[in-house]
């Protein structure tokens, strides 16, 4: 990965692509939602199908020259058919966030309503933040997780959906460690006659994977980005039965995108090809087993987990029992200071603000891509609780930091 025919335009933009590599090889990525993708990956991604217009659909384009660009998209939306089971998959969304902006698109008239989980108890901007689009164009109730347990609040879920009446419920979340039960969800929503969105973002790669139960079949829309557990480059999906095909074709494109981005259905193809290998497997399993190691060894060392572990692949630590004077914010400048990068991250109840919230989210899908196992991970775990109990103490800082260089070097990344 020299970037040679960048560095001879572009020294500055060449510095700063070795300087994210390096970046990458010497910390540990422990931020949820991101991880390394293959060196094919990669490849796909930077080829020449970033020059490629394919306005349209395999078979049906706006442009002509679109021979390879039609066979690398049919062969992403047939493997991802094969890896999900699916009827329909829309591989041309730019993120998870545009997937889903396709199903309200495609189903919803303004001020539809829609019930979500609220941000700070796990769920995502574009499920109805009033920031975001949705919750401007649509009217947003938000449910929430028991704050006693951390689990979802099913019941409630159920008594807030008969008294709103929403059009669609949306359920999957970016801050929730424990199996969501799909049928629970359908069944809250037949009983309101709404539609049922599963928003898998986080657990795409676990659900393709079969380590965590699909709501492929069981709700009428799954939506997915590409880049997280699931390790096919940066992107969105859509799923759907046939019913729904046509309106989710037309959400998309004309409805909300214009070209598609071709080298990055590109990285998706090759992506959803690795994640059929029988090794895809293993490695979902091990993301799953390394975050409860992690979860375990930050519980042993007296951090509270919400929902007292996880079922998936991130641990989400309320920080306000055990360290109620360290915030999320600053245990992550202290733990990125030492080398490992996660984020601070609200939580059910949250007390502070989301700017400066009371938790940490870790996950562990990028180590357990670099060969890290359960021993691995619970050292790493052992580190982030030394320096939650002594965010400003420097030689802290500085051992952490030495022993995370010795695992950087013992789990090369991009060898
Ligand atoms: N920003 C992502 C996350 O960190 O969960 C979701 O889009």
């Amino acid at each position: 990965m020299e970037h040679e025919h960048v560095r001879a335009v572009d020294p500055a933009v060449a510095d700063a692509l070795e300087g994210e590599l390096e970046r990458q090889r010497n910390t540990l990525s422990m931020i949820a939602s991101e991880n390394h993708v293959s060196r094919a990956v990669l490849d796909a991604q930077s080829s020449v199908m970033t020059n490629k217009y394919a306005e349209g659909y395999p078979g049906a384009r706006y442009y002509g020259g679109c021979e390879y660009a039609d066979e690398v998209e049919q062969l992403a939306i047939d493997r991802a058919e094969e890896l999900f089971g699916a009827e329909h998959v829309n591989v041309q969304p730019h993120s998870g966030t545009q997937a889903n902006q396709a199903v309200y698109f495609a189903t919803l008239e303004p001020g539809d309503k829609i019930l979500s989980l609220d941000l700070s108890h796990g769920g995502h901007l574009s499920h109805g933040h009033p920031a975001n689009f949705v919750g401007q164009f649509y009217e947003v109730e938000q449910y929430e997780v028991d704050e006693e347990t951390g689990y979802l609040d099913y019941e409630g879920l159920a008594d807030l959906a008969e008294e709103f009446e929403p059009d669609i419920i949306v359920s999957g979340y970016s801050a929730y460690p424990r199996e969501v039960e799909w049928e629970r969800i359908q069944t809250v929503a037949d009983d309101v006659d709404a539609l049922h969105l599963a928003d898998i973002a986080h657990i795409t790669g676990l659900v393709a994977a079969g380590v965590h139960p699909s709501p492929v079949g069981i709700a009428d829309f799954v939506t997915g980005s590409t880049h997280k557990t699931i390790r096919a480059g940066r992107g969105g999906i859509v799923m759907c039965d046939e019913e729904y095909a046509d309106d989710v074709d037309a959400a998309v494109f004309p409805g909300g995108q214009g070209g598609p981005l071709m080298h990055n259905v590109a990285g998706k193809a090759v992506g959803f090809k690795e994640a059929l290998e029988p090794e895809f497997e293993a490695y979902a399993e091990q993301t799953v087993a390394n975050a409860k190691v992690l979860g375990e060894t930050l519980a042993d060392h007296g951090l509270s987990l919400v929902s007292g572990g996880t079922d998936n692949h991130l641990v989400l630590v309320d920080l306000r029992p055990s360290h109620p004077d360290t915030s999320g914010g600053d245990a992550e400048v202290a733990l990125e200071e030492a080398g490992i990068v996660l984020n601070g991250n609200t939580v059910p109840g949250e007390t502070r603000s989301p700017f400066d919230p009371s938790g940490i989210r870790a996950g562990t899908p990028a180590l357990t891509v670099r060969g890290f196992d359960e021993e691995a991970i619970r050292t790493v775990g052992t580190c982030i609780a030394r320096v939650i109990d002594a965010p400003d103490d420097d030689d802290v800082i500085a051992d952490v930091r030495e022993t995370v260089d010795d695992l950087c070097s013992a789990f090369p990344l991009y060898d």
